[in-house]
């Protein structure tokens, strides 16, 4: 079955005339992967469609937030409710404080939360928050992690042991960039000799404690406590990015996972439901900085928009009334689709690496262990592309790139989880007979 993508071959070639690259987000114009992005049409359950009628199996859920699947009924209904009372009042409802209790009631570290309109704009004003309480200047991120797109987190490893950050982007001053400092994500030991050098000047470390944006890769044991340690040792602000972990790796987040109380957290997706919304709070102390409460200016027109609380508020209330039945099915059937892949990959001898944790998950096409980005940076990305063309053209809709992370949904049937695996065995052998011409 070959999926015929005409339509979607124009409309790419149409909507590159009038938007960059085609798309409105790099990672979807298929740059990685090659090919043509299927247009999507609509979206239900754990389905895609796309506007030649083809019809996919999601595991990308639009980067993580439709953790209920697409187009969810109570989700909809309400947004239907709520449009009619209008779309946006720039006015305080008692909505937002509904949506920032439930949030607390989730996250307790989070005393305050302060909306805005994308994990973006929640790290860039953590990290602002974080110098302003501080005084401090210099930020540490880790390799492989991603924060969204703001000038002091498109930093990667500056050349050598200096650790100090070069732009990861033409238009980023290096004059923000040499304030980023960038060590391995795992390893505590180049953290602690970073801090031992800089320490005093440093005030914040943000990282995803579940990191995501180099195909997941999950913290080793121990190692999140001592990212605690160092930090809370030398008075910089601990920052866990959980815009994509957060109720993805477990309800409460890393943070009750590894139970490790951050100082600040960002949070996105899930807590939009769909809709654009991020998040980003912590001890009250710090956050009471923040403007209007405090001098640290941030603002949104659209903070806190009633349509995105709508579709956030529904979607973590329907997650909390049931969320350790919910947790379970998310990870009985991560469990299951990896488990299927693992051994279908196994069976023409490719001995892969298959990361999980709650409705989180990846492959890489790697055979040594991957656990920061320079192992992961290791993986066979042709093999995945094969991979993935076979799987797309199958019905299953994957990540477009090695080094992304995959989503689970509450729809994701056991048909579903069938159909993938079986795809997985044809996509597996056009791997071993790419393999045999190489
Ligand atoms: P947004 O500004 O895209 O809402 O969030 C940025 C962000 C912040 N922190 C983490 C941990 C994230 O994963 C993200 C965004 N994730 C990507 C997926 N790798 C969004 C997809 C895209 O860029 O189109």
């Amino acid at each position: 079955m070959t999926f015929l993508l005409e339509k979607s071959t124009k409309a790419f070639a149409e909507a590159k005339e009038y938007i960059p690259g085609g798309v409105n987000s790099p990672v979807r114009s298929f740059r990685s992967v090659g090919g043509t992005p299927p247009f999507i049409a609509s979206a239900h359950g754990s389905k895609l469609k796309d506007i030649d009628n083809n019809e996919y199996i999601d595991y990308v859920l639009s980067w993580g937030p439709c953790i209920l699947g697409h187009s969810h009924e109570k989700v909809t209904a309400a947004l239907q409710q709520a449009v009619m009372q209008g779309t946006s009042y720039g006015a305080p409802t008692i909505l937002e404080t509904k949506v920032s209790k439930l949030i607390r009631e989730i996250m307790p570290a989070i005393e305050r939360v302060r909306m805005v309109n994308s994990g973006t704009e929640a790290t860039m004003s953590a990290l602002r928050l974080a110098r302003a309480y501080t005084k401090r200047t210099k930020i540490v991120k880790f390799a492989g992690c991603y924060h969204g797109h703001h000038d002091s987190l498109l930093v990667t490893a500056g050349s050598g042991a200096a650790t100090f950050g070069v732009p990861d982007s033409p238009g980023v001053p290096d004059s923000i960039a040499t304030t980023t400092l960038t060590v391995p994500y795992n390893d505590a030991a180049a953290l602690e000799r970073l801090f031992a050098k800089q320490g005093e000047e440093i005030a914040a470390v943000i990282i995803e404690p579940v990191a995501g944006n180099m195909g997941l890769v999950l913290p080793k044991k121990g190692y999140l406590a001592q990212v605690r340690k160092i930090t809370a040792q030398y008075g910089a602000l601990l920052i866990f990015d959980e815009v994509m972990s957060g109720f993805r790796c477990a309800f409460h987040g890393a943070q009750d996972l590894y139970n490790i109380q951050p100082d600040l957290t960002c949070l996105g997706k899930v807590i939009g439901g769909g809709l654009p919304v991020g998040a980003y709070g912590g001890k009250a102390e710090i956050m009471e900085l923040i403007s209007p409460a405090g001098p640290v200016y941030q603002a949104g027109t659209l903070s806190g928009n009633p349509l995105a609380m709508t579709a956030g508020y529904v979607t973590l209330t329907l997650l909390k009334e049931q969320a350790e039945a919910y947790y379970a099915f998310l990870t009985k059937q991560t469990e299951k689709l990896t488990r299927g892949m693992k051994a279908a990959a196994e069976a023409f001898d490719l001995h892969y690496q298959y990361h999980h944790v709650g409705s989180m998950f990846s492959m890489f096409f790697n055979g040594a262990d991957v656990v920061d980005y320079e192992t992961a940076k290791q993986s066979d990305v042709e093999a995945f592309r094969v991979y993935f063309h076979a799987m797309l053209s199958q019905g299953i809709y994957l990540a477009p790139s090695q080094f992304e992370c995959a989503f689970m949904s509450l729809a994701h049937n056991d048909a579903d989880i069938e159909q993938t695996i079986a795809a997985s065995k044809n996509a597996f052998r056009e791997v071993y007979e790419f393999n045999k011409m190489r």
